[in-house]
């Protein structure tokens, strides 16, 4: 232990986290390190809940995004969390959410830490941050993730760090921690490469802000995703020749331009298309590395990954761990501000993947609420990067549960992703280019290309009366019919008109 505390202000400091959790009190706000299950905080949130079966308390959680069960799973189950933001992926939590156990502020992952710096979220009093090492400098070096760590330390009444022995070594020297100044004295970022460093390889802190540190050995939560199938598949093939058209339009090269692909099993299945297509020399500029990235990296695909978490399941996590040395010079870790700054995403010129719910009819995107009303994860990063990128590419299959649900509506009952925001669809039936056309000349290409065939009549039938009903709006809608297929689905099980006939 005594190796990794590299500073001598920082030695004395060593405390139980029973010890730590007991400074913790009810009505306090959290800001936790974590992004996708990768550095997490977790024997101090365990302690929290061991605390619970004896105490009645509530927190806020703050944190980069999703984290493991300790917090999402363990934490939410005992009833502790009062209000969790930004963004979640856990059954447990999600399920307290809908039954308005948790307050959940869904939230573009860059900008709680704009908010966390005018106060807006927050104030914060602890800071809990998991680090690799605290170097001879007192800086804290953070372990798989750097999420919203950074600026929670700076901005936190006091910092507990949880000094985890379990990590790879090698990991020191990967992140890169540039945080912006306040609104209104910032500098431009200076970044023109994904592989740019900024800043330094720790978070600087102020060692009168340390309460303590807690000695862990608890390993990340590996990903449960699962691998590609036929049709996320097909998916992937499907933009592997959209993009491939882009290079014959000039428009791209064959090393593309930076990539960034959201969380999931879908996107992770497009990356993993890559591996067999023609172009080389690629960069990512992600949020989450996945699988993928890695795969990628192995086979000389991709040249450089930029992210702010790694995320792997549990055998790539074995081998990538294993051998850290061979990705050292083609990784960096950043805080999730720089990951998905709109400035650098527009400037770098990203393609941007990322995974919808429901697409309707005109290409507005619901990536976060079933059936309207449901929340399911959260908005993530997918905002920040499809807004700004050079290509705001949305995939998701064009059907859910079996058939009953159509991923194609006339209307999505939430949006996300305004129709400004979509410049490409794909599902596994094909691909809609939607850049530079006006709403009703993407629809007949969403329908023909994206919906699948058992639904396409039904919102072709939506659109003609639509039209006729208005005269040919801007954007027509039957606004008493515009949600039908979902309270279809919540009275009658389907979406589909057919099975809908049958049954009367
Ligand atoms: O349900 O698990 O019960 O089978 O939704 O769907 O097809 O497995 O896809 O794992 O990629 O998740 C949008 C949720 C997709 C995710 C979402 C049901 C479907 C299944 C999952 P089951 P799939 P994925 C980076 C960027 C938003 C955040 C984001 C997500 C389950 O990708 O949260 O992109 N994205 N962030 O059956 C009802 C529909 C449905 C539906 C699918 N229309 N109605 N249920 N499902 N379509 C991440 C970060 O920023 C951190």
């Amino acid at each position: 232990v005594f190796k990794k505390i590299r500073n001598e202000q920082f030695k004395g400091k060593v405390v139980t986290a029973e010890e730590a959790a007991s400074w913790i009190k009810n009505g306090m706000k959290l800001g936790m390190s974590g992004f996708t299950r990768a550095g997490d905080a977790k024997v101090i949130p365990m302690a929290l809940v061991e605390r619970a079966k004896t105490e009645k308390f509530k927190v806020d959680v703050y944190t980069g995004a999703s984290l493991g069960p300790e917090v999402d799973q363990h934490m939410a189950e005992a009833g502790i969390i009062n209000k969790r933001l930004p963004f979640q992926a856990d059954k447990g939590i999600r399920n307290k959410i809908n039954a308005d156990e948790v307050t959940y502020v869904d939230q573009h992952l860059s900008h709680t830490a704009e908010q966390v710096r005018q106060g807006i979220v927050g104030p914060i009093d602890f800071a809990i941050i998991e680090a690799l090492a605290i170097t001879e400098d007192g800086l804290i070096i953070p372990t798989t993730s750097v999420g919203n760590s950074a600026i929670f330390v700076q901005e936190a009444k006091h910092v507990i760090i949880e000094l985890n022995v379990s990590h790879p070594e090698g990991l020191e020297g990967m992140h890169d921690i540039y945080t912006p100044a306040k609104q209104g004295e910032r500098e431009p970022i200076p970044m023109t490469k994904a592989s740019d460093r900024l800043g330094s390889i720790g978070i600087a802190v102020d060692p009168e802000k340390v309460m303590g540190i807690v000695v862990s050995t608890d390993l990340d939560a590996p990903s449960t995703i699962v691998p590609p199938d036929e049709e996320t598949a097909t998916i992937a093939n499907h933009l592997i020749n959209f993009l491939r058209g882009e290079i014959k339009a000039g428009r791209l090269t064959e090393s593309l331009a930076p990539l960034q692909s959201g969380v999931g099993s879908v996107a992770n299945a497009v990356f993993a298309g890559f591996l067999d297509s023609e172009f080389k020399d690629l960069e990512v500029y992600s949020e989450v590395l996945q699988d993928a990235v890695f795969d990628l990296i192995d086979a000389g695909k991709v040249k450089f990954a930029s992210g702010c978490s790694i995320t792997l399941a549990e055998e790539k996590g074995k081998q990538v761990y294993g051998e850290l040395e061979k990705y050292r010079d083609k990784l960096v870790l950043r805080p999730q501000e720089i990951s998905n700054h709109p400035e650098i995403i527009r400037r770098l010129g990203l393609i941007s993947i990322n995974t919808a719910l429901e697409c309707d009819i005109y290409g507005n995107v619901n990536s976060t609420h079933v059936s309207g009303t449901r929340m399911m994860n959260g908005i993530g990063g997918s905002g920040d990067f499809a807004r700004n990128s050079r290509l705001g590419i949305f995939v998701t299959k064009s059907y859910a549960k079996g058939g009953k649900i159509s991923s194609i509506v006339p209307f999505v009952s939430h949006v996300d992703h305004t129709e400004h925001d979509v410049d490409v669809l794909v599902t596994e039936q094909g691909i809609a280019d939607l850049r530079g056309l006006a709403p009703k000349e993407r629809v007949e290409l969403i329908i023909e290309n994206c919906a699948h065939p058992d639904y396409r009549p039904q919102l072709r039938a939506y659109f003609t009366e639509a039209v006729a009903q208005t005269g040919g709006h801007q954007t027509p809608h039957i606004l008493e019919k515009a949600f039908s297929w979902h309270t279809n689905l919540a009275k009658n099980g389907t979406m589909l008109e057919a099975v809908l006939q049958d049954q009367k």
